[in-house]
């Protein structure tokens, strides 16, 4: 079951099961720890987002990446592990198919995370990920509550626009002409997690190839 929104996203509801998203969880919650944990991101105009946020392989701050925590404790990032490396060469082959093995930017190693805590409150404005040095397509993992996703144009953060409910184990990946998309989330629908998995919140994870040395 997949549905492309437009030319390069493509949405696969439920692509996790049970068991990958509880152990996916468990490993999040091993990296929200210190040091280089879970932090609350603040941007250059002073704004703080609401999603707190984890990184591995790069560090993210608005708007640039580095090697060690600049908002946060100073400490090195934690390792990109291999085997979540793996996943997204997988989610890249299920949702775009074996020709997106030779698209753009896709020979290169997936080596950033950038994983997004929601409490019920939390949003993300609508913005474009253009921090990469890198065409490869973002794949995005989606865990906990639902939310509803807006996914827009390439010319402006107004409409048009879609919005689309993400749930716990659903699967995004946003390549092509959809990589630098606007996008955002505008709400969090509390207590709609599976409680078999004991998640308050939602938790994303982006895989992104960082096109840095
Ligand atoms: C989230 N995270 O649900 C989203 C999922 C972020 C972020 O937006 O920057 O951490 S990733 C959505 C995404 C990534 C790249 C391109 C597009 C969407 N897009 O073209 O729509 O926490
Ligand atoms: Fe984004």
């Amino acid at each position: 079951d997949r549905t492309e929104l437009a030319p390069g996203a493509v949405h696969v509801p439920d692509w996790l099961d049970a068991g990958e998203q509880r152990e996916l969880l468990e490993a999040c919650r091993e990296w929200a720890r210190p040091p280089a944990g879970l932090r609350t991101v603040v941007t250059p105009g002073g704004g703080t987002m609401t999603a707190r946020q984890v990184c591995l392989g790069w560090h993210w701050y608005p708007y640039a990446y580095a090697r060690a925590v600049v908002d946060g404790d100073g400490a090195p990032v934690k390792p990109f592990p291999a085997w979540l490396g793996e996943l997204g060469r997988r989610a890249v082959h299920d949702a775009l198919g074996p020709e997106s093995a030779t698209a753009p930017g896709t020979t290169a190693a997936y080596d950033i995370a950038l994983i997004n805590f929601y409490d019920g409150d939390a949003r993300m404005g609508m913005h474009r990920d253009a921090d990469e040095r890198s065409e490869a397509p973002v794949v995005s993992l989606s865990l906990g509550d639902t939310c509803v996703f807006r996914f827009g144009n390439t010319e402006t953060r107004a409409r048009p626009y879609r919005d689309v409910e993400l749930r716990s184990g659903d699967l995004f990946v946003f390549g092509g002409p959809s990589r630098l998309a606007y996008h955002g989330v505008p709400r969090v629908l509390p207590g709609t997690a599976p409680a078999r998995l004991g998640l308050t919140g939602r938790l994303n994870i982006t895989l992104r190839v960082s096109g840095l040395r």
